[in-house]
C-alpha cells in the first residue's frame, strides 16, 4: 500500500470515545514495550506518528489513526506491564475486551510478540479472546534484527509450537531494520479483505 496520508484522530477509552464506525480498522496488540508503536510507523514509513518508548506502558489509550482514509490503525495499550497497578491492570482487560467485542469495523488484529520470548499467559488470553469473538488476526515476531537469521529461525519454531501455530504464520519483523515490512503488509490485505 502506497502511504499518502497517516494521522492521528483521536484517543478514546469507552466506546462513547470512538471515531465514528466509517473505514476498516486494524488494530495491534501486544505486551507493554513489545514494539506495537514502532511497527506502525516503520510500516507507515514515519518516524513519529505513534510515540514509542523506552519505558514500558507509555501508551495507555487506544490510539487511533487515519490511513489514506481506506483504513483505520488502532494502537493498542500493552499488556503485562508487572510494575502497573491492579486497578490499570483491570481498567486494561474492560478496555480491550469492550473495544474487541464491540467494534463494528474491526477487521483484524495484529499480535504482536517479542521473537526472543516465549508467549506468556497474557499472548495466550489476547488469543482466547481473538477466537472466541471470531476476529480474525495475525501474528507477528519483532525485534528480529536482535538475533542471528538462524536464531531467528529457531525462536520462530520454537514459539510456533508453543502457541500452536504453523512456523510460517509467524511474520519475522524488524522495526530497526524494515524487515518483514511487505510480509506484514501482506497479512493486513489479507484481514481487510478476508481472504485466506
Ligand atoms: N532493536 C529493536 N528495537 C525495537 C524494535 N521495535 C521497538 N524497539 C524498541 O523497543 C522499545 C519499545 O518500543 P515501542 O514501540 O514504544 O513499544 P510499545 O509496544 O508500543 O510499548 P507500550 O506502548 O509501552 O506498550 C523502544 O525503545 C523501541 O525503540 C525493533 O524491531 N528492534
Ligand atoms: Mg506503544
Amino acid at each position: 500500500m502506497i502511504i499518502k496520508s497517516a494521522e492521528f484522530v483521536t484517543s478514546a477509552v469507552k466506546p462513547s470515545q470512538y471515531p465514528e464506525e466509517a473505514l476498516p480498522e486494524i488494530a495491534f496488540a501486544g505486551r507493554s514495550n513489545v514494539g506495537k508503536s514502532s511497527l506502525i510507523n516503520a510500516i507507515l514509513n514515519r518516524r513519529h506518528l505513534v510515540k514509542t518508548s523506552s519505558t514500558p506502558g507509555r501508551t495507555q489509550l487506544l490510539n487511533f489513526f487515519r490511513i489514506n482514509d481506506e483504513l483505520v490503525f488502532v494502537d493498542i495499550p500493552g499488556y503485562g506491564y508487572a510494575k502497573a497497578p491492579v486497578s490499570v491492570r483491570k481498567g486494561w482487560g474492560t478496555m480491550i475486551e469492550t473495544y474487541l467485542s464491540t467494534r463494528k469495523t474491526l477487521n483484524g488484529v495484529v499480535l504482536i510478540m517479542d521473537i526472543r520470548r516465549i508467549p506468556g499467559p497474557e499472548d495466550i488470553s489476547v488469543t482466547d479472546w481473538l477466537n472466541f469473538y471470531k476476529i480474525p488476526f495475525i501474528r507477528v515476531l519483532t525485534k528480529a534484527d536482535k538475533l542471528s537469521k538462524a536464531q531467528q529461525i529457531k525462536q520462530q519454531e520454537i514459539v510456533a509450537k508453543t502457541v500452536f501455530a504453523g512456523k510460517d504464520d509467524l511474520i519475522l519483523f524488524s522495526a530497526k531494520s524494515k524487515a518483514g515490512k511487505k510480509a506484514v503488509w501482506d497479512g493486513i490485505e489479507k484481514l481487510t479483505q478476508r481472504i485466506d
